[in-house]
């Protein structure tokens, strides 16, 4: 496994874990990842908590299921496994439904429903998940606006999200997709 790659899947499971990293990593918790967004965006339709929840358990089903536990938790190995797994025989599916997570994740913080992400949403987002300083998120907004006109677009969380599952090059934008990348 490369480096970069490897911290990478390391640092997407410590964030999935939250700050409580002694909570059993399950089926239903993946589920509940949909309700912190929730929390964060109170005003997000109902419907879009549900597509976020079901991309989720999507991502359980169909990947980690297979190296959790018997009692049904998943290890922070286990996890870098199962995505190593899903990159070497099932890359083309597992890369479609990383880039649903991400659409359904960006779309509950669109909160003006104008099908982009803006410098406020971004700010309330990746504020919700992250202790950030200013400069990180001028960075972060920076590495994710490829095209530079001040907005998130869907293209670009999707080249952000295969960057970030495959790309092992340390200055890949997509490497910002879960906030800071040294
Ligand atoms: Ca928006
Ligand atoms: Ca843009």
């Amino acid at each position: 496994m490369p480096d970069v790659l490897d911290r990478k899947l390391q640092r997407a499971f410590t964030l999935f874990q939250g700050n409580d990293k002694s909570a059993p990593i399950d089926r239903s918790y993946f589920a509940g990842l949909a309700h912190h967004q929730a929390a964060t965006f109170p005003g997000a339709p109902a419907s879009k908590i549900e597509d976020l929840e079901e991309s989720f358990t999507t991502f359980w089903d169909r990947y980690l299921v297979k190296r959790s536990a018997a009692d049904g938790t998943l290890t922070g190995e286990g996890f870098t496994s199962a995505i190593t797994s899903a990159l070497d025989t099932d890359r083309e599916a597992f890369l479609s439904d990383m880039i649903n997570i991400g659409r359904c994740w960006f779309a509950v913080a669109d909160t003006n429903g104008d099908h982009v992400i803006k410098k406020d949403e971004y700010i309330r987002m990746y504020g919700s998940l992250f202790p950030l300083t200013a400069g990180e998120i001028a960075t972060g907004f920076a590495k994710m606006d490829r095209d530079g006109n001040g907005v998130i677009s869907h293209d670009e969380i999707r080249a952000a999200t295969l960057e970030y599952w495959t790309s092992n090059d340390p200055e890949a934008r997509g490497n910002w997709l879960f906030g800071p990348f040294e």
